[in-house]
């Protein structure tokens, strides 16, 4: 009798302690509540990187989901337009949130003006295709099917129509995050941001309308490897904010298709992660991998005052094919923790740059025929920015002894066609600069295209009393196809 008691007892102190175990670690319990209750929810949907509020309900209710399918051209970098094929308008797609327990009817529209039929599969979903045997919708019609949230978590959807992998590469893809029946934790900020790699005909960068590239796509050589879409969509002015200690919540996707994430933000540790989106909680996180087709959900408090980096740590993706976003977070230094000096612009270069609206109006300029001297420096200044001045220096003074000075450089002045070959195939050896001898190595910058190059020579010519001039793309493509002159012995 008295150890039945006892027993009851432990069992009603266990329950009670339930509650607050599960805010902690939300408990994974597959999650039928029972038939949906009150009206009707129509689901509130964002364009990235908003998310919409919690559901504040504890009641499994019918939600109903409009998501709609819109082909359309958008800029993946400044001055390059790519046809993105999208969930709601946006990549990644409309963020969708529900409750654990709610009964979802989902209508997807495929907008008349589409080339392609679509789908949607949803990792959320319990059933065949996750919603895409259900789905597919040609273009002016629509399709309708119901399913259970029955597991909490934070979901990928995605497009699954042939060619499967076409349609995720232009950006069919996104994230429903089905809530713990209590509800998550609360938070100050929430953020959605996906990364996806991406397959153009052309190179990184090069200007004009780009075609998607299967070959490439099949190779896994994406062209760029982006958050949110675009080269910039989450930097300078579209940079994601936060005050000094506000509780960020990132909500983080990958769609691929095929490259998995190595997530990590620049000078932040992740308090807590739900890694691959489960249900446990892994703490101290520095980088978090995220596969393709999977998410995670990762908390940090703003400690210090400054621009925190988003990158894919496969570092080269960051710096050479756009994954990159900035989350700037404002407020009161805190010497304790940080001791100064904010980021430093060289590491970032021009991919975190405010923007290169400069280099866009070039291009359009020289699109037209009409491009100045002017109009190129001014694009050419962004650019040195984030690929010269890292060695000689953002006022081209160089460093004694390491770099040579641009500013009033006779080496220049001499022969600006050489200057040309230096960027394209670097130089090595002795050289005097203004009575100066530096015996060093400058690697080719050949990565940068020949409106580039151009553009960045035009404004060093233009700038720190350099003699001026101008340097056409023509002039850079001539030298570019000629044999590097015996000079410039570095080697490509
Ligand atoms: C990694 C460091 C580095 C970067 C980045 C770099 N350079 Fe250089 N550059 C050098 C070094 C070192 C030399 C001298 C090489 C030698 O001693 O043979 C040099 C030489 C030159 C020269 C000839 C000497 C002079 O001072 O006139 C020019 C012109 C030049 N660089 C232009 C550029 C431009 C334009 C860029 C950006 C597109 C650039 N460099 C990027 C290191 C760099
Ligand atoms: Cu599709």
């Amino acid at each position: 009798m008295r150890a039945l008691n006892l027993a009851r007892t432990l069992l009603v102190a266990a329950s009670a302690c339930l509650p607050l175990l599960s805010l902690a670690a939300p408990k994974a319990a597959t999650g039928d509540f029972g038939p949906p209750r009150g009206e009707p929810i129509h689901a509130v949907l964002t364009s990235p990187p908003h998310v919409p509020p919690p559901t504040n309900r504890n009641y499994p209710a019918k939600v109903i989901v409009d998501l709609e399918v819109v082909e359309k051209t958008m800029q993946i970098s400044e001055g390059v337009n790519y046809t993105f094929w999208t969930f709601g308008g946006s990549v990644p797609g409309s963020f969708i949130r529900v409750r654990q327990g709610d009964t979802v009817e989902f209508h997807l529209k495929n907008h008349p003006g589409s080339k392609m039929p679509h789908n949607i599969d949803l990792h959320g979903v319990t059933g065949p295709g996750g919603g895409a045997a259900s789905s597919f919708t040609a273009p002016g019609h629509e399709s309708q099917f119901t399913f259970k949230a029955l597991n909490e978590g934070i979901y990928v959807y995605h497009c699954a129509t042939a060619p499967v992998g076409m349609h995720v590469a232009n950006g069919m893809y996104g994230l429903i995050l089905v809530e713990p029946p209590q509800g998550l934790p609360k938070v100050d900020r929430e953020y959605y941001v996906m990364q996806g790699d991406f397959y153009t005909a052309g190179k990184y960068r090069e200007k004009g309308n780009q075609a998607f590239d299967m070959e490439k796509a099949i190779d896994e050589k994406p062209t760029y490897v982006l958050f949110n879409g675009a080269e910039g969509a989450l930097t300078g002015d579209k940079a994601m904010t936060a005050k000094v200690g506000e509780k960020v919540r990132l909500y983080v996707g990958n769609g691929g298709p095929n490259l998995v994430s190595s997530f990590h933000v620049i000078g932040a540790i992740f308090d807590q992660v739900r890694f691959e989106g489960g249900t446990n909680v892994q703490k101290n996180v520095q980088t978090t991998l995220i596969p393709a087709g999977g998410a995670a959900i990762a908390t940090f408090t703003a400690k210090v005052p400054g621009s925190y980096v988003l990158v894919d740590h496969s570092i080269f993706r960051a710096f050479n094919k756009g994954a990159l976003a900035i989350l700037k977070i404002e407020g009161d230094e805190n010497k304790g923790i940080y001791s100064g000096k904010e980021l430093d612009a060289v590491y970032l270069g021009d991919r975190a740059g405010p923007n290169l609206a400069a280099v866009a109006q070039a291009t359009q300029a020289a699109a037209a025929g009409k491009l100045t001297a002017d109009e190129q420096a001014k694009a050419g200044q962004a650019l040195f920015a984030g690929t010269c001045s890292v060695c000689h220096q953002g006022n081209g003074a160089g460093m004694p002894g390491v770099f040579p000075p641009l500013a009033k450089s006779d080496f220049l002045a001499a022969d600006v066609k050489r200057a040309v070959n230096v960027v394209l195939h670097g130089l090595s050896g002795k050289v005097t600069v203004n009575g100066q001898e530096y015996n060093s190595v400058m690697p080719p910058m050949n990565q940068l295209n020949d409106d580039e190059v151009a553009n960045i020579l035009t404004y060093v010519l233009n700038s720190w009393g350099n003699p001026g001039g101008q340097v056409s793309k023509e002039d850079v493509k001539a030298q570019r196809a000629a044999k590097p002159p015996a000079q410039n012995q570095a080697k490509e």
